[in-house]
């Protein structure tokens, strides 16, 4: 498969993806919206599913559904495996890291969650600081917030500068010797912004702090070595990954894990109960109270396939060619600004954008009027907006199976919304 969908077209000695090839994987991009065909730029906030894990779940369900590392029958048996050897992929996209340290989730939220409640309380304290940044995900913000709440803990968030990339000047300042933790996101779901975790982890570790990664908007996009950034924690969601809602992923050291206590209590995550006592199970599952996304897990299997087949670093360049030319047309309308740096090597494929004179709210609905999906708002991260001067933006976001063409779409519509709301 991954052959002739990487072979569209080869570009400065690159691989590119065939991005038509590819849509055609999609059931959901066949649909019409209204009379148009529709033209989705909304993957930042959820990918569209290919066949394989449509079926993958659907067969599941049919042939195998049972629970998991419980039944001695052939159901429990297959279902157990099946769960296990999509954390052994897991273990394997990220950069080969042990399965014990891959922790399935809800999502990239609960994952963060699990830290801050697992880690957090028992190990932050008032007076110690907790460091973020300016354009963090609500997700990898309101947890510190609470805690910080709770324990009387610092907050210190590194600045963005008028590039709307991290201002490392004061690092060293900013991540001083009283910092536990160091939180950030990879990648930006609002600026698009490729942050340089490996630099900041090492100063992180160098002030003696654990390393937490957001890799929400990252793992989908590009290749992700876990080890090679050094990374304490690093979460992520399947469904932002062409994989299936509720279930995401919590890397964490195995040394670091071992001395958490677990965060969900309850079936699945014990060694031995008795009327007043309870003893844990081992890694990963201690932290997987309760029956656990097993359709979900059977689900993710094939996207990382999918992924793996296409190769993280095609990917990662047709979104650099995809980038740079929606950067590029959209800076052809006087009245867009682009809220993100315009060099695609330090940057991804979430592209927000407003209008001078359209409330991004609508942008998005005269967009949806011509079949195309975008989404505006804050993004969940509210700070950043404020921080902007900003209430909301319009944001396109692309994947593998996004065009040139779309790109078109998106570009003459947004002309003709200046033709409708401002007579132009
Ligand atoms: N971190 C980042 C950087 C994100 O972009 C998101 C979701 C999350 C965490 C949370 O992911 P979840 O799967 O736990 O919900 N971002 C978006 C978005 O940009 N639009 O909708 C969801």
């Amino acid at each position: 498969m991954g052959d002739v969908k990487t072979k569209g077209h080869h570009s400065a000695g690159k691989t590119l993806l065939n991005p038509e090839m590819i849509k055609a994987d999609f059931p959901i991009l066949s649909r019409r919206i209204g009379d148009r065909p529709l033209v989705y730029l909304d993957n930042a906030a959820t990918t569209h599913k290919p066949e394989s894990v449509i079926s993958a779940m659907d067969e599941y369900y049919r042939k195998m559904n049972s629970n998991v590392h419980r039944g001695l029958h052939t159901l429990a048996e297959e279902s157990t495996a099946a769960f296990e050897w999509t954390r052994k992929k897991i273990a394997a996209f990220i950069g080969g890291v042990e399965t014990e340290e891959i922790i399935y989730t809800r999502n990239a939220t609960e994952a963060i969650n699990l830290v801050a409640y697992s880690w957090g309380r028992k190990n932050i304290r008032k007076g110690d600081r907790i460091v973020l940044t300016e354009m963090e995900h609500h997700a990898n913000l309101v947890p510190w917030i609470a805690l910080a709440k709770e324990t009387g803990a610092e907050l210190k968030y590194i600045p963005i500068d008028d590039n709307y990339r991290l201002d490392l000047n004061n690092i060293d300042k900013i991540i001083s010797d009283n910092t536990r933790l160091v939180s950030i996101t990879h990648m930006s779901n609002v600026l698009g912004t490729i942050n340089p975790v490996e630099e900041i982890g090492q100063t992180a570790h160098s002030k003696g702090a654990l390393f937490l990664v957001d890799g929400a908007q990252s793992v989908p996009h590009m290749p992700v070595d876990v080890k090679a950034i050094d990374a304490d924690f690093y979460a992520f969601s399947a469904h932002k990954m062409l994989g299936p809602t509720g279930i995401g992923v919590l890397y964490g050291k195995e040394s670091i894990l071992n001395e958490m206590e677990p965060f969900i209590y309850g079936g699945e995550m014990i060694s031995e109960v008795r009327y007043d006592f309870a003893d844990w199970n081992d890694l990963p599952w201690k932290f997987e109270g309760g029956t656990p996304n097993i359709a979900g897990a059977v689900g993710f299997s094939p996207a990382l396939d999918y992924l793996s087949d296409l190769g993280m670093d095609n990917i990662r360049n047709h979104e650099i060619e995809l980038t740079a030319y929606t950067i590029a047309k959209l800076s052809d309308l006087k009245s867009i600004k682009i809220i993100g740096p315009h060099d695609t090597c330090m940057r991804g494929g979430a592209i927000s954008f407003i209008d001078k004179d359209i409330h991004p709210h609508d942008l998005a609905t005269f967009l949806d009027s011509r079949g195309i999906a975008v989404r505006a708002g804050h993004h969940c991260a509210q700070p950043l907006m404020k921080r902007l001067g900003l209430t909301a933006t319009a944001r396109a976001s692309i994947y593998i199976y996004n065009t040139p063409e779309d790109i078109d779409k998106l570009v003459k519509t947004l002309r003709e919304a200046r033709r409708y709301f401002c007579n132009e």
